[in-house]
């Protein structure tokens, strides 16, 4: 026996769980549990409410309410949407509870008598009217690139990209409104400078899915020591005796992952009623700690937080971190704030749990970005659980109940083709083991998928309604063959649709179910009496289908009705200002020791320009010479890793946000005016 600590990144309590979250993290998580947890493997699955944070912090003020307020609520909402999904924690704890507190502040003291924590100076935007250093969220400005006026410190919300708040142009904070300074302010750094070599060889040794290992690695090459403190009045307070120290809570990422341990540690004296009973699963080097998260914590768990627990001491490190790429929907991003979304509740009651879980799993993005669309969702499962997997036990168990007096049947001499059957069951299991120890949730479901296919089709070739007439000892020997076969599906179903099978345990009235004794044919169940069943599920109709899609046009208009009103119009005189050219490139060449910059030179009609384009990862300067492109001419001059831009080149942005660069339809002459 194994064991196993789990987690699911700790959700942020501002906003209720939709079907993104769920793909990302927590299905996966709970299907990865159940699995194991069926084959009797020690494992716990531990979560929590993740409530500190600008993320909280600037939600609550949206909405009028005090930051307490705001997560009491939500943690409640969050707790019973994965209810609702059928989503199982060991404990759900939330990071506000005391013994976070406590836990997170011995953390930190730690970490600082090891000489991992220093003080430095840092400046940081601040806002004179509130009196507030900003986080980087707090600083809203006009996006450097695409122009977005309301972009946040920290991402444009628009085009998606990374920025540094000094980045914004018209700078100004979230909390007013007013314009903010840049001022010196003190934090506590963790020494993650000092950890390179460590982590190196630490994430090297994994044996991660290449987008998550990559990205480890690429972070580590270039790690700075970060600031590991913040100035607001909502999280936790840093437990030092030094004026400095007032006022300031850690940052939310240094004490969220600790929630992990406290949340356990929760679990142990709560649950289990041994208040040790959490050691072995963060102390044990025999454990396997896996983390389920989602692609944007990445950094979070393969780099600090294993830095963090190395610094610590007395900690495992993470085992296995099974990042998530990101789900769409109907081809198009997700957005809590934008109410874009199928929230987990209404889709559990719009097709019921299992149907959702199982249309959700489809789309489970493992390897990358994939697309959950309403019509193909619900018609792969009914394709492949309503019509697969259901049909056939509800075949087989109908059929016992009508024609074989309720009791499995005692088989005659097996045919090469029942034995082929058995033998098909034996490998699938193989494969749908390997595949899950590996996390591959979906292709371990595309096996059991083939094995339900393949049943049906002994069934039907073998056509024991037929042969109860033809051939009744025949007819006996497929039907028991079938029941073992469905014992063993639903083994390989569980995980994924864990209520129905549930059901169908009752109606099949087994002696054990746990996954050994499920996948292996018994043949001391001839004889078995079952009960009277129902079909296990209801196939999504096509009015419901049409339904989703409607509503989801609705509200992807409504999520995006606000850019548009956003927009001021403004007048032709103000248009008139911007002098747009059309430019003949001359010359193009790399900026050194930058992956997007080139400089081009430019013929204007009566003069030459040197212009700095960010186009070098999409055009190379080689294709560029010859063309006709739009700039504008009477930009104020801008310098650009040491060379200065006389002007801008026009370029549309493609659905990755990558240039295409603007030219004319013919050729003008170059200078010519455009207006
Ligand atoms: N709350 C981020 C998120 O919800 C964060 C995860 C914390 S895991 C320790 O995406
Ligand atoms: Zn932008």
């Amino acid at each position: 026996m194994k064991r196993y600590m789990i987690t699911s990144a700790l959700p942020y309590a501002n906003g209720p769980i939709h079907i993104g979250h769920l793909a990302g993290a927590y299905l996966p998580a709970d299907i990865f549990t159940r699995f194991l947890r069926l084959k009797g493997e020690d494992v716990i699955h531990i979560c929590g409410t993740d409530e500190h944070g600008v993320a909280i912090t600037l939600r609550a003020l949206k909405e009028g309410v005090s930051p307490k307020e705001l997560v009491d609520r939500y943690h409640e909402r969050i707790k019973s949407d994965f209810s609702k999904f059928g989503i199982e924690f060991d404990h759900f704890s939330r990071t506000t509870r005391p013994i976070h507190y406590e836990n997170a502040q011995r953390f930190f003291l730690r970490l600082h008598e090891k000489g991992y924590l220093y003080k430095a100076k840092m400046k940081q935007f601040y806002d004179p009217k509130s009196g507030r250093f900003l986080p980087d969220r707090y600083v809203i400005g006009t996006c450097p690139y695409c122009g977005y006026p309301e972009a946040r410190g920290d991402q444009c919300e628009k085009c998606g990209r990374q920025i540094d708040p000094e980045d914004l142009k018209e700078a100004r904070s979230a909390l007013t409104g007013e314009p903010v300074v840049l001022k010196e302010t003190v934090h506590w750094f963790f020494k993650l400078s000092a950890l390179k070599e460590p982590l190196r060889e630490y994430v090297s040794s994994k044996d991660w899915k290449p987008f998550v290992k990559e990205f480890a690695l690429s972070w580590i090459d270039e790690l700075r020591d970060r600031a590991i403190t913040r100035d607001l009045d909502w999280g936790i307070p840093i437990p030092l005796n030094d004026y400095d120290a007032e006022g300031k809570v850690m940052y939310v990422w240094f004490e969220a992952p600790i929630g992990y341990i406290s949340a356990t540690m929760e679990w142990a004296e709560e649950v289990k009623g041994d208040p040790e009973a959490w050691k072995p699963y963060w102390t044990d080097e025999d454990t396997v700690l896996v983390h389920f998260i989602g692609k944007d914590n990445i950094v979070f768990h393969t780099v600090i937080w294993p830095a963090m627990l190395y610094a610590h001491g007395d900690y495992i490190l993470p085992t296995e971190v099974p990042a998530n790429a990101f789900l769409n929907l109907q081809g198009r991003k997700l957005s809590t704030s934008r109410g874009y979304a199928i929230w987990a509740d209404e889709l559990v009651e719009s097709v019921g749990q299992d149907i959702a879980r199982y249309a959700v799993a489809l789309y489970i993005p493992e390897k990358d970005d994939s697309d959950f669309n309403v019509r193909d969702a619900f018609t792969r499962t009914n394709a492949e659980l309503v019509d697969n997997f259901g049909n056939f036990a509800q075949r087989v168990l109908s059929f016992i109940n009508r024609y074989m007096g309720g009791k499995v049947p005692h088989p005659g001499q097996l045919k090469g083709e029942d034995e082929a059957m058995l033998r098909l069951l034996e490998e699938t299991v193989r494969k749908y083991e390997d595949l899950l120890l590996r996390y591959e949730i979906r292709l371990a479901l595309r096996e059991a998928v083939k094995l339900g296919a393949e049943a049906n089709r002994y069934y039907e070739h073998q056509a024991p309604w037929k042969l109860r007439k033809e051939d009744p000892e025949r007819a006996k020997t497929v039907l028991y063959v079938a029941f073992q076969i469905l014992k063993g599906l639903s083994a390989l179903f569980y995980p994924y649709v864990p209520s129905s099978v549930k059901r169908l345990w009752e109606y099949m009235d087994l002696p054990d179910t746990s996954f050994q004794s499920l996948v292996k044919p018994d043949p001391s169940l001839a004889g078995h009496p079952v009960k009277e069943s129902k079909p296990l599920y209801r196939k999504v109709e096509e009015k419901v289908i049409r339904g989703w899609e409607e509503e989801l046009k609705k509200r992807y208009e409504r999520a995006t009705a606000g850019d548009k009103r956003e927009e001021p119009r403004i007048k032709y005189e103000d248009f008139a200002k911007v002098k747009l050219r059309v430019a003949k490139i001359l010359e193009a060449e790399r900026i050194p020791k930058t992956d997007k910059l080139l400089k081009l030179t430019v013929d204007l009609g009566d003069e030459r320009r040197t212009l700095v384009a960010g186009i070098g990862h999409v055009y190379k300067p080689e294709e560029l010479p010859g063309k006709y492109i739009v700039v504008v001419a009477n930009l104020k001059k801008k310098k650009l890793r040491g060379v200065v831009s006389d002007g801008m080149l026009l370029a549309a942005h493609d659905e990755e946000g990558n240039p295409v660069l603007l030219t004319v339809e013919r050729e003008v002459p170059p200078g010519s005016e455009i207006g």
